[in-house]
């Protein structure tokens, strides 16, 4: 059975094009005993950490395990969810507005001093250029801004910065701005561009507004990360597409051998605008750097690069060039040399572009298809590996004499994963303080190496042990589509709330006692106030009739731990989930007569069946209080 698999995956492997930079080993039985020790959590035992996983076009954050890469908990962010009832309330679904979906990227957890202060998860949406906010105190979407004015495909995002001051974003497509202009994108090169986008975090409350822009030529903007120490107040981004091709991209952005990648000088760009250098573009300061000089610089780095990670001390920032067999070393002492110096080897559009050899400390011969990097704080490069399906391990700078000769010394291990690695994550990796220890490879491909669950297949995560000299692959997991990256916060820096204390719930259909649920009439509009507790609604019947506008109001009047109710309503496409404390509300026109059932959707106890009750919507007229008025409801 078990040579089965194997000879099935490797023949998978060669099928799909894939090649794996190590041999894969049996696993001796002393290995597996030492991998299920490291990765087990016994019952009753908790995992170390979080691991917050973007769900990608699924629109929704994962929280996972570690160890374990146990699935826990799923945040709904930007799709409906009606496990928690998050887009059937009103609050979620104004929070979800006209959209039902979103892609999320790049979880961003808020930092203070360049480290994780457990406050805030941001995330992206590259579908509807937007940002959401999910609080740590509840684990729940509490803001989405956006769509993001002259922001289109906001994909490199969402990078924080060191002190949460802002998330800063780049726009994947470039297109005709104000948005609503149309052009034909065969005039792409003059008529289209791309932005920069700097999004205001109150360092209070977490809220995020729009603060200014930057606006770029018409590259694909690509990755990107903020720096810190000597890097503090700069951000970097790679682009494909410098070719400005607005057709086959495939073919047509793969033209030169290098693109020109952003070095940006944000808080440049925030003095810029303070000091009344911006233009106002649909509501927001834009900033165009041929104007303002020093805020943009372009350095070229090859091939269609992809990751763009500065590392914990803020000093290197290495570029991972999906067509190129290495990872670009850029040192920032001499990015900022150059742009006092003025090395320049040209300008793109007035935008001076940095002297490759003046800037780049050297090219690490990684392997094939190197994306994305992230660092230990020991010193340590990790480079996901798509083609070559693995993960490497190498060397930061400073680099020995000869090491520098030849930089494969540099490359210090490789571990192969399965299959095809795009993002990876290394625990603190994006602050001065990384906790190293784990390293979580996000697969693209599970390639059937999970039990056969039909054409749809899952990704696959994979947990390494980077505290040795050598990674050691621990275990895998299948996770939900599609992690593109992630964030691994130790559980001790964080201390959710498990219940709403009731003193905190400020919504003015509250009830909390049986004797103030009531179902009342003002004209056509009928609101009804429940109380849900164990295992009834007060009042558990709401009398209305066709035409009403019906509110209804239901609060979660326990203070226990997981004593969830639901409140779902037969064919109205309705289910509210209100935790401990919570009040929630719908609102809705009724259109259709008839008796229908509203009934508790979380068990909660053992007479949870009977948690029940009716919603009656009598014809015009009809009704105990005939045309006039009904109300009801048992208390
Ligand atoms: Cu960060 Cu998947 Cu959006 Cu790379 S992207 S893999
Ligand atoms: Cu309340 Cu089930």
């Amino acid at each position: 059975m078990k040579t089965t698999i194997t000879l099935n995956t490797i023949a998978l492997a060669f099928a799909l094009g894939l090649t794996s930079c190590g041999k894969q080993t049996g696993m001796s039985q002393a290995e597996r005993t030492a991998n299920a020790v490291a990765s087990y959590v016994a019952p009753g035992e908790k995992d170390e950490y979080y691991l917050f996983y973007s769900g990608g076009h699924s629109g929704q954050v994962y929280v996972a395990g570690i160890p374990s890469l146990r699935h826990i908990s799923t945040i709904p962010v930007f799709a409906p969810y009606p496990a928690t009832g998050y887009g059937f309330d009103e609050e979620s679904k104004k929070l979800l507005g006209d959209f039902t979906w979103g892609d999320v990227h790049h979880p961003a957890l808020s930092q203070t001093n360049s480290k994780y202060d457990g406050r805030w998860l941001f995330v992206n949406d590259n579908a509807n250029n937007r940002i959401a906010r999910i609080d740590l105190r509840d684990f729940k979407t509490h803001q989405i801004l956006g769509p993001i004015p002259n922001s289109i495909g906001n994909h490199g995002s969402s990078f924080i910065t060191e002190n949460s001051e802002y998330i800063l974003c780049a726009t994947r497509f470039s297109v005709p701005l104000p948005k609503g202009r149309v052009a034909d994108p065969k005039d792409y090169e003059k008529e289209f561009n791309g932005m920069l986008s700097g999004i205001k975090v109150d360092p209070q409350t977490g809220e995020m507004k729009v603060g200014w822009q930057i606006l770029t030529p018409p590259f694909d903007w690509d990755l990107g990360s903020t720096g810190k120490g000597p890097s503090s107040g700069w951000a970097f981004w790679t682009s494909y597409n410098t070719e400005m091709a607005h057709d086959v991209l495939e073919v047509n952005s793969t033209q030169k051998d290098r693109d020109l990648c952003a070095i940006v000088n944000w808080r440049a760009a925030e003095k810029a605008v303070a000091d009344g250098k911006a233009q106002m573009m649909d509501g927001v300061p834009i900033v165009d750097p041929t104007k303002v000089p020093g805020i943009l610089y372009f350095v070229p780095i090859g091939k269609s690069p992809h990751g763009m990670d500065v590392d914990p001390t803020g000093k290197w920032i290495v570029a991972g060039g999906k067509l190129q067999p290495a990872t670009t070393v850029l040192n920032f002492e001499k990015v900022q040399a150059a742009v006092n110096n003025k090395t320049f080897e040209g300008d793109f559009r007035g935008i001076p572009i940095l002297k490759y050899e003046a800037v780049v400390e050297g090219e690490v011969p990684v392997g094939l298809g190197p994306l994305h990097t992230q660092y230990d704080g020991k010193g340590n490069a990790y480079t996901s590996m798509f083609i070559d399906s693995c993960i490497v391990k190498w060397k930061l700078p400073p680099w020995t004499d000869t090491e520098k000769k030849d930089l494969t010394k540099a490359v210090l291990d490789k571990v192969p994963t399965h299959f095809s690695t795009g993002h990876l994550v290394v625990a603190g990796s994006d602050t001065a303080h990384p906790y190293g220890k784990w390293c979580v490879a996000m697969n693209k491909l599970s390639a059937g190496r999970h039990i056969n669950v039909g054409p749809s297949q899952p990704e696959s995560s994979q947990l390494i042990d980077i505290t040795g000299d050598k990674m050691k692959m621990i275990s895998e997991a299948y996770t939900e589509p599609e992690p593109h990256f992630a964030q691994i916060l130790k559980v001790t820096d964080v201390q959710p709330t498990e219940v709403y204390p009731k003193d905190e719930n400020k919504d003015p259909n509250a009830v909390w006692d049986k004797a103030q649920g009531s179902v009342t009439r003002n004209g056509n509009q009928v609101t009804a106030k429940l109380m849900a507790i164990r295992s009834r609604y007060n009042p558990d019947r709401i009398d209305a009739q066709v035409g009403d506008e019906l509110t209804v109001a239901v609060t979660n009047v326990e203070q226990t731990r997981d004593m969830i109710h639901g409140f779902g309503l037969i064919e109205h496409n309705i289910n509210m989930v209100m935790d401990p404390g919570e009040t929630k509300t719908f609102h809705i026109k009724l259109t259709k007569p008839g008796v229908f059932p509203f009934y508790c959707t979380n068990f909660c106890s053992a007479l949870h069946q009977e948690m029940q009750g009716y919603l009656v919507v009598w014809k015009p007229g009809e009704g105990p209080s005939g045309a006039s008025g009904v109300s009801g409801g048992t208390k």
